[in-house]
This record gives structure tokens, sequence and C-alpha cells, in this order.
């Protein structure tokens, strides 16, 4: 993992002599600590990880933690008790000038702790390194999110048969986390997203009690954690034939993902991605009614650092994967949604989601 350590150093506007990720209690987990290590299980309670200009990464670590820790190949200091992980963190900090942070996720508990610990250290924030850092992916990334987004295709294609008129969105949800996890998914990515009918207009809608009814738009959204990889897909299917309200709809948003597909490119702004699919939208009758970023990076998190979104100055580059959202949101009527996660390579966009695109009646 010495490249991902050499990774932050590169990205840094100053330099710093030590790094330090560091994780509370869960969920105040800083996913950071397993991108430097490496490590794909365990929870990591209370642990740190060290970094050095040099890529060398060394971890504080609970008793608890040693054998999923052993897995890094990295050096361990092993603590029993809070005692003892302040001695080997005083022990790591000692002689270092200037620290740096993780801003954007230790927690000031925490913070306050390593500051007593080297009273004399310069702390510098680095959460932007870090985050630019884990924007590109290496090929063991790549890999673990590409089969993330195959089990989550493969579940939701298992599921469709089971959706029709009577089941309860929960019930849809249920079916859908069950078949990733027999699917060898570790878990699902986020809390599952079946709404139905008028539920189906609102983004960010979980899954609750209604009755899915013949006629309804069903928007779900949904993935599979794979190894701490997440993978993020939207579908939208329809109960019985789609009226030709619901299939205007459905078309606008695919011609707004197409078009931003086609900017998944090195070199293009996020904003520029954005306002592909906005502008399709914008100029048919459902202006307005895109009511969110077109995307985001994913990765060790589901939102894992930079958007895709009408003011992103991100730059995109090979070996960066983000979600292609475009969404219409009628009230009271229903919602579309298709998301894909795109692999940027030299060579154009990679859609490594590959459930069909196509609008499915399903019941
Ligand atoms: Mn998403």
């Amino acid at each position: 993992m010495k490249a991902r350590v050499k990774a932050i150093y590169r990205n840094l506007k100053q330099p710093v002599d030590a790094i330090v990720l560091s994780n509370s209690t869960d969920p105040h987990i800083d996913m950071s600590f397993f991108y430097a290590t490496g490590l794909t299980d365990g929870l990591f309670e209370g642990c740190t990880a060290w970094l050095f200009p040099d890529g060398r990464c060394e971890i504080v670590t609970s008793a608890l933690e040693e054998e999923a820790a052993k897995k890094s190949g990295l050096l361990l200091h092993i603590f029993r008790n809070r005692d003892e992980r302040l001695a080997a963190m005083k022990a790591l900090a000692k002689g270092v000038r200037r620290i740096g942070f993780n801003a954007s996720e230790i927690t000031q508990k925490a913070y306050a702790e390593l500051v007593k610990l080297a009273p004399r250290a310069r702390m510098a924030d680095v959460s932007e390194a870090v985050m630019r850092a884990r924007l590109v992916k290496d090929d063991a990334e790549i890999e673990l999110i590409r089969t993330a987004c195959g089990i989550a295709s493969r579940s939701l294609e298992q599921t469709l048969p089971f959706i029709r008129a009577g089941r309860t969105e929960s019930e849809v949800a249920a079916e859908l986390v069950y078949a990733m996890q027999k699917n060898g998914a570790t878990g699902p990515a986020f809390r599952t997203i079946v709404g139905a009918g008028p539920n189906s207009a609102e983004p960010h809608y979980t899954a609750g009690p209604r009755e899915i009814r013949r006629g309804d738009l069903i928007v779900i959204d949904f993935g599979a954690l794979f190894k701490m990889y997440h993978s993020d897909v939207t579908r939208t299917v329809v109960v019985g034939p789609a009226s030709p309200e619901q299939r205007e709809m459905y078309d606008t948003v695919r011609r707004a993902q197409d078009a931003a597909m086609e900017k998944f490119r090195p070199g293009v702004k996020g904003k520029t991605v954005d306002a592909a699919a906005r502008r399709l939208i914008d100029a048919t009758k459902y202006k307005g009614r895109f009511i969110h970023g077109l995307g985001h990076s994913i990765g060790l998190a589901t939102h894992d650092g930079g958007g895709l979104n009408s003011v992103s100055d991100i730059v995109l580059k090979p070996s960066m994967v983000f979600t292609n959202e475009p969404g219409i949101y009628v009230s009271g009527f229903g919602g579309v949604r298709i998301e894909d996660d795109v692999l940027v390579t030299r060579g154009g966009p990679q859609v490594l989601s590959t459930a069909s695109r196509d609008l499915i009646s399903v019941g």
C-alpha cells in the first residue's frame, strides 16, 4: 500500500512529517484508514494509521483487531487499554514537527487527544490530499468495485420477478438485499430505496409499508458492499404497461444519461458532465425537475469525495469511478432515476453496472 500513502503525500499542498488517520467509535470510522492500510475487513475502533513520507504505514491497533490487522503485513503496535494506546501513539509522534490529520473524519475528541500527545507539533489539515488520492482508484480497488457492481446488477435481475402489485416496498427491498448477500456481497452498501407510486418522486425516500399498485413507477436505488467497496445503482421499473407519460419521462432520463455518459472522459470538468444531462432535461417539459447533482465518486464510501454537479470543478482522470444518475421527479405523480457506475479510462467511459437500462415492465 506504499503507493497509496505516497499518493496522499503527492497531493499535499504543504509538507508534513507524518499523517494520522484516526478512528473513533463506529460510525466515526475514517475509511481512509482502510485505504492507507489496504485492510478490507475488521472495524478498528480507536485505532490509528500513521503514514510517513517514504510510503511507510504503521498501525496502532487494539488486541481485538490484531488478527485482522496482521493481513496488512504492516508494522503493528498493539494495545490492550487506553494507556498502552496513548503510549504507542506518543512514541510514533516523537520528533514529528508537523502532523497531518483528516479534518473531514477525525472527531473533535480524537483531535484534542492528538494535540495533547504532541503539544509542540504543528497540526495541518490534509483532508483535501486524502480525498484527491482516494478519487483515483488503483487496480485492486477497481476490481473490488467491479465485483460490487456485478453483484448488484445480477441481484436486481433475480429480484425483478418478485416485484408485483400487492407486494410492499419493504418486501422488495428485503428480497433485493437477500439476493445481494447470497450472491457474495459483504452486505448492502446503504439503506435500499424502493419508492413506489408517488414515493418515487422523493429522491432519498427509503422503503416503507406501501403496497405496490398496477401503474406505479418504482425507483429502486441500491448497492452492494464487497470487501468495503461500494456499488450504487438505480433502476426504475413500471408495474404493468407504461403510460405514454411514464415512457416519455423514462426516455428523457435515459437520453440525459447517455448525453452525460459521452462526457466521462479524462480532462473534462465535473460541471460539464452534469450540464450535458441537465441541459437535455431542461430543454423538455421537465425543465427544473432534475433536482440533484448528476453523480458522485464511489469507492470505500457511497459518497467517496467529489461530486458531479453544476458547480463541480473536479477534473476527471483515468481510474476515477463516478455514478451517472440523472432523474426527473414530479410531485404526486412519480419519479424516474437511472444510475450507473462509470469508470473513467483513456479509451472512454466503462460502465461497471451491467443491469439492463431499458424500461422494464414488471408484474
Ligand atoms: Mn448514487
